[in-house]
């Protein structure tokens, strides 16, 4: 690291936000699955032909009504608790957290039927990392505000009052965003087996 270097907190330590659902959180396949079994008869769209980061969205142009029933499986009891961690997420947050100079938080947006998936936005945090991870949540609608080196997440375009945010957007690739071409400039995480560590290297030269 060189001497300048102060990172975006000022502080000489890089801090990297991290989104839960699509990153670290399998959001599309259990959405999938539980769509499929909630309604069988109903059409749905297999992953391999998710475009676009609105389900509700690609559901809705299916047919008009699938759009609210999909929508009524991500605000059910359970189904942020129940979402599988993606590969390697897991080891790289804990091996991430461990590293020197290094802050981690979970940046993550809730949804605004808030009965279940703050709270198990948290519970699902203590399960997969650990109790000492819940005080590195972050749960915000809007990422611009919150300040950082990096954010991983898989949503193409993240915008808020915050024009000139602090972080470089790292795009997570998810089956919704892998076919979108990107700004020359943007970087991808093509997956947790990718080489996230060499992008965390990057930010401290
Ligand atoms: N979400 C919707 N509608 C969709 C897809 C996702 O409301 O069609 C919600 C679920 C998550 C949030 O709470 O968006 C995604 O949060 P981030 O991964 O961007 O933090
Ligand atoms: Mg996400």
């Amino acid at each position: 690291m060189s001497s300048s270097w102060s990172g975006s907190s000022g502080s000489g330590r890089l801090r990297v936000l991290v989104d839960m659902d699509g990153v670290l959180a399998d959001f599309e396949g259990g959405f999938l699955r539980k769509f499929r079994s909630r309604f069988p008869a109903e059409p749905y769209v297999p992953l391999e032909d998710r475009r676009g980061f609105w389900v509700s969205a690609q559901y809705g142009l299916l047919r008009g009504d699938l759009s609210e029933k999909a929508i009524s499986i991500w605000e059910s009891q359970n189904f942020f608790m129940d979402l599988d961690p993606l590969p390697g997420a897991v080891e790289a947050i804990k091996e991430m957290s461990k590293m020197e100079n290094t802050d981690v938080f979970l940046c993550t947006s809730p949804i605004k039927h808030y009965h279940h998936c703050p709270y198990e936005k948290y519970a699902w945090v203590e399960r997969h990392l650990g109790p000492d991870f819940l005080a590195q949540v972050i749960l915000t609608s809007d990422k611009t505000v919150v300040t950082g080196d990096l954010l991983i997440d898989d949503k193409p375009d993240i915008h808020g009052v915050e024009a000139r945010p602090a972080w470089e957007h790292i795009l997570f690739t998810a089956c919704h965003n892998k076919h979108q071409d990107l700004d020359p400039a943007q970087r991808r995480l093509q997956s947790w087996g990718d080489d996230w560590r060499a992008i965390l290297d990057s930010k401290r030269q």
